[in-house]
């Protein structure tokens, strides 16, 4: 079993999606090992998307990212990373697959309901950055 990070983004929060997208995760055979509603401020926004620094979206995917709460969670499943992008398809939801998370729930390539750590070595410093006491938890 492995460890992957989904970030329920502001969009699909405000939109009141969460439980579903949480439900939707369950259904496919994640467990849910750690999730919070969180708030990131500029700074912090900045820093969790950093390798995107310098894109054209960039500065448009930071104000997006601070604009709600969002609800980062810790998922298990056999090939997290991997069967985590499978089932909430590509970025944008125009060319997503049907029956994935951003073909259901996404507005745009932009807003697009969720995040979801792209290897293990940044599923790892993805998970840290929220939960900075994930070790200790060990649930
Ligand atoms: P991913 O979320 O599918 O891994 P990335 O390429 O890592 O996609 O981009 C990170 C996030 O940046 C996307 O989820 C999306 O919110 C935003 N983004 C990426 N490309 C574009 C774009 O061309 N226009 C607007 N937003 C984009
Ligand atoms: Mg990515």
């Amino acid at each position: 079993m492995s460890l992957t990070l989904a970030i329920i983004k502001p969009d699909a929060v405000a939109a009141g999606y969460s439980g579903k997208i949480i439900s939707h995760l369950e259904l496919e055979g994640f467990r849910v090992c750690a999730m919070r509603l969180a708030r990131l401020n500029r700074a912090q926004a900045r820093a969790f998307y950093e390798v995107h620094e310098g894109r054209p979206f960039f500065d448009d995917l930071v104000e997006f990212m601070k604009s709600g709460p969002i609800v980062p969670i810790v998922l298990e499943a056999e090939d997290a990373v991997k069967k985590l992008r499978e089932t909430i398809g590509a970025t944008d939801p125009d060319e997503a697959a049907e029956g994935t998370i951003r073909k259901l729930y996404a507005e745009s390539k932009g807003r697009n309901a969720i995040h979801a750590s792209d290897s293990d070595e940044n599923a790892r410093i993805e998970i840290n950055f929220f939960f900075s006491d994930f070790e200790r938890l060990s649930l």
